[in-house]
C-alpha cells in the first residue's frame, strides 16, 4: 500500500496570469483527499506551502531576463526541502501546483534520493528555455532546462548540486509548442519527445509502453510532471497558456492507467491549473480524474 503525502504549492509568479495560485484548492475541492483516504490506508495532506501571492508581476526582472526571480527562487528552495523530507520518509509526494516553475524545486528535492531519476514531462510545452533563449522571462518556461543544469546558477544550484536529471532519462509527451531555442536544446541534448500527432498515429498505449521500456532500463525512480495544458483545450480550458490540438482526455486517462498498472511512478506533480480561467470546474475535475487513475492500486 502506498503512503501518500499531498502538498499544495500555490505559486503563480513563474508566469503572469493571476489565479494559478488557486490551483491546489480547486483540485482539493473535487474531493480528492476524501477519495484517496477512502482508497488508501495512509494519506496525509501536508497543506499548502506558504507563499506571498500578492506580489505584482510588475516586479523588476532579475538580470533583465527573469521575472519575479527572488520570489520563485525562494519558493522552489522551500519546496525542494519539503519534498526531500517526504521522499526520505518513504512517502510518495503528490504535488499540486501552482505554475510549472515549481518543478525546479520538486525535482531537486526528489533527485537527491535516486541515482538515475527518470522524468516523464507531460506538457504542451518543453519548458526547456534558459534566460538567454526565453521569449517571456517566465521561469515557468525554464524548469526542465534548469533540472538538467542549464540556466541561472542560483536556480540550477538548488540543493547544492547542478544536474538533477540526465537527458537520456527524460521523455517529453504531448509537446506541440516549442520556441526556436528549445528545439535546438532538445536536439543537442538528445531528449526523447512525442507530439500529440505521434500519439494520434501510434496510439497512446504504444507510446506509453515505449516510454516505460526506455526509462525502466536505467531509472531507479520516475517522476511524472503533468502540465494540464497538455490536455486539448476543449476539455480543459483552465490553464494560462492553452495550445490547440492537444491530447484528448480519453488518451490521458489511458496513459495514467498504464502507468498505474506498471507501478513505476514514484512521485508526481499536476500543475498549471488556473481556476479563474476554468469553466464549470472542468479542468479541476480533469486533474482529479487523472490523479485518481494514476494512484489506483
Ligand atoms: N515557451 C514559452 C516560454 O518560455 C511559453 C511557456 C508556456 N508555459 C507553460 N509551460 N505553461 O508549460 O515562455
Ligand atoms: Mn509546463
Ligand atoms: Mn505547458
Ligand atoms: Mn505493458
Amino acid at each position: 500500500m502506498r503512503k501518500i503525502t499531498v502538498i499544495g504549492v500555490p505559486m503563480w509568479l513563474g508566469q503572469t496570469c493571476f489565479g494559478t495560485q488557486l490551483g491546489p484548492g480547486a483540485i482539493r475541492a473535487t474531493g480528492l483527499n476524501e477519495y484517496l483516504q477512502s482508497t488508501y490506508f495512509d494519506v496525509v495532506d501536508a497543506g499548502d506551502l506558504p507563499f506571498i501571492t500578492q506580489l505584482s508581476t510588475e516586479t523588476p526582472v532579475a538580470d533583465g531576463t527573469i521575472r519575479n526571480f527572488e520570489a520563485v527562487l525562494q519558493g522552489t528552495i522551500c519546496l525542494h526541502e519539503k519534498i526531500s523530507a517526504i521522499v526520505a520518509n518513504g512517502r510518495f509526494p503528490l504535488i499540486l501546483g501552482g505554475d510549472h516553475s515549481i518543478a525546479i524545486g520538486s525535482i531537486a528535492g526528489i533527485a537527491r534520493h535516486y541515482h538515475n531519476l527518470g522524468v516523464i514531462w507531460y506538457d504542451a510545452h518543453a519548458d526547456s528555455n534558459t534566460p538567454e533563449t526565453s521569449p517571456s522571462g517566465n521561469i515557468q518556461g525554464m524548469p526542465l532546462a534548469a533540472s538538467l543544469g542549464f540556466g541561472h546558477p542560483r536556480l540550477t544550484g538548488i540543493g547544492g548540486y547542478r544536474k538533477k536529471v540526465k537527458a537520456e532519462n527524460i521523455v517529453l509527451l504531448g509537446v506541440r509548442d516549442l520556441d526556436p531555442g528549445e528545439r535546438l536544446f532538445i536536439r543537442d541534448q538528445g531528449i526523447k519527445i512525442f507530439s500529440p500527432e505521434d500519439i494520434y498515429h501510434k496510439g497512446i498505449g504504444s507510446i506509453i509502453e515505449e516510454t516505460i521500456a526506455y526509462l525502466t532500463k536505467r531509472c531507479d525512480g520516475i517522476h511524472l510532471s503533468f502540465d494540464l495544458d497538455v490536455i486539448d483545450p476543449c476539455e480543459a480550458c483552465g490553464v494560462g497558456t492553452p495550445v490547440a490540438d492537444g491530447v484528448a482526455m480519453k488518451n490521458n486517462l489511458e496513459a495514467m492507467s498504464l502507468l498505474a498498472q506498471h507501478n513505476i511512478i514514484t512521485s508526481a506533480e499536476f500543475v498549471e491549473l488556473n481556476p479563474l480561467l476554468d469553466k464549470d470546474g472542468q479542468t479541476a475535475a480533469a486533474a482529479s480524474a487523472l490523479i485518481r487513475t494514476l494512484l489506483k492500486n
